[in-house]
């Protein structure tokens, strides 16, 4: 069936939302898959994951230079993260300001580390700063066959 990839003029995107160990451990899967499933994007990959050094690495590898970037991959690879696939028009920004800024202390309440995380190296979940570099990382975490393309049914209530 072909589906149409513009909805309103806007493109549709694709962002990688993974939750990280401390949200795992601390027992917020639930809750944080919820505040994107509530707010009407659509899940096309999730995975419970213990993710290599290599790939936490060449995720963060932006990073690779500051300080922190040790401790950053110690963290990531310390125990297992939720790796996700979302879907909508404007996922990338709208996910980013459901998570809340990088410092939970400075993240508005009503955001996921605004309401559930106090310290920047325990900010409990990670999303694509950009579309290109959301198709990136789903491409680095997923593997083929890990992702589904489906029509919730409740998207004719989400979308006019
Ligand atoms: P973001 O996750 O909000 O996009 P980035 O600047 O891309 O923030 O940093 C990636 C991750 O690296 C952060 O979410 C956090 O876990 C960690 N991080 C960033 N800055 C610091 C720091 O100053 N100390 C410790 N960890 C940091
Ligand atoms: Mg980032």
């Amino acid at each position: 069936v072909f589906l149409p990839r513009l909805v309103a003029s806007m493109e549709v995107e694709e962002t990688y939302i993974m939750i990280k160990p401390d949200g795992v451990q601390r027992g917020l899967v639930g809750e944080i898959i919820s505040r994107f499933e509530k707010k009407g994007f659509k899940l096309t990959g999730l995975k419970l994951f213990q993710c290599p050094t290599e790939l936490a690495q060449e995720h963060y590898k932006d990073l690779q230079s500051k300080p922190f970037f040790p401790k950053l991959i110690n963290y990531i690879t310390s125990g297992p993260v939720v790796c996700m696939a979302w879907e909508g028009v404007g996922v990338v920004a709208s996910a980013r300001k459901l998570i809340g800024a990088t410092n939970p202390l400075n993240a508005e309440p009503g955001t996921i580390r605004g309401d559930l995380a106090v310290q920047t190296g325990r900010n409990v979940v990670h999303g694509s700063d950009s579309p290109e570099n959301g198709k990136r990382e789903i491409a680095l975490w997923f593997k083929e066959g890990e992702l589904c393309d489906w029509t919730p049914v409740q998207e004719p209530w989400v979308k006019e």
